[in-house]
């Protein structure tokens, strides 16, 4: 004779199962090569440069690393470089140290976890931070899974071409003197920022859209956003500032916003780097940190 189970029993079973699963975060692996190459600007001028890709082909845009909030992430850094480099994390609290050396062509492996969600910055330090400067500096974005937020993605730079000729020569650079006259957000500048879909806002009014923006550059970006306001939800260096409701919001060199946006009206409006010379690309308007968010 077949014994009936307890239907109660049963369900209290799986609970306890999803349970003891959902309380052991994941590892996630991954690996970002770090190569050097050379940047071809809007106007086709070379710009010497590196990135954090993941093959070791050059590509300017930096690899996005993704983890949800408390999962561990296991990153393979290889270094396809001749000369020494180095990986960190900005304003990194975690339990185990990230911050390392990595000579050239060999790899490390770090690890590191997030208890918030939010956008963090992965560098390049050696050299007085001289790689970063010239692309080596991406973002990770650490989630809690909610299939209702649209999310983009701005990796923000600035570049003066003498200082990463010079600096891949290993000429010493007077930062007192920087003019930086190319910017990019994701290694493109106007018009080619609207064909980065990871870039350019697009949505339907009503939408919850969150714009993860980090500041890899050298020049603080303070980015005025025409149509709409949006809400700090994270700001690295103003804590004190989540919850206000902006149209321009800095962010620093090597720091993190994130603007929340509702949009209540459809349209297509710009948004740009208020300082004017950064809406340029090779001294030509508008080849700059220009684009457009298109709202139905
Ligand atoms: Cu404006």
């Amino acid at each position: 004779m077949l014994r009936k189970s307890n239907p109660l029993r049963v369900a209290l079973l799986a609970v306890g199962v999803i349970c003891a699963f959902s309380s052991y975060a994941t590892i996630v692996s991954d690996t970002v090569y770090l190569n050097r190459g050379t940047m071809l600007a809007v106007d086709s001028t070379n710009i010497p440069y590196f990135a954090f890709n993941n093959t070791s082909v050059f590509d300017r845009e930096n690899e996005r690393l993704f983890l949800d909030v408390d999962d561990t992430m296991e990153l393979l850094v290889i270094n396809t470089d001749s000369l020494t480099h180095g990986f960190d994390i900005k304003h990194y609290t975690g339990v185990n140290s990230v911050n390392s050396v990595i000579p050239a062509n060999s790899s490390i492996l770090v690890s590191f976890q997030f208890q918030e969600e939010g956008a963090y910055i992965f560098y390049d330090p050696t050299q007085s931070e001289s790689f970063r400067y010239m692309g080596a500096g991406g973002m990770i974005v650490c989630r809690s899974p909610n299939a209702n937020i649209h999310r983009f993605f701005w990796n923000m730079k600035d570049h003066q071409v003498l200082f990463n000729e010079n600096l891949n020569q290993g000429i010493p650079v007077d930062w007192t003197q920087y003019y930086p006259n190319y910017f990019t957000i994701n290694g493109n500048s106007n018009p080619y920022i609207n064909e980065d879909s990871d870039a350019r806002v697009t949505g339907s009014v009503g939408d919850t859209i969150y714009i993860y923006m980090v500041n890899t550059g050298q020049s603080l970006h303070s980015i005025h956003l025409h149509g709409y306001h949006g809400e700090i939800i994270q700001s690295s260096k103003f804590p004190s500032h989540v919850g206000r409701s902006k149209d321009t919001v800095p962010v620093y060199s090597m720091e993190v916003v994130i603007l929340k946006i509702v949009p209540d009206q459809p349209g297509e409006y710009p948004v740009h780097d208020h300082n004017l010379v950064a809406v340029s690309g090779g001294n030509i308007y508008p080849n700059g940190m220009f684009l457009t968010m298109l709202i139905n």
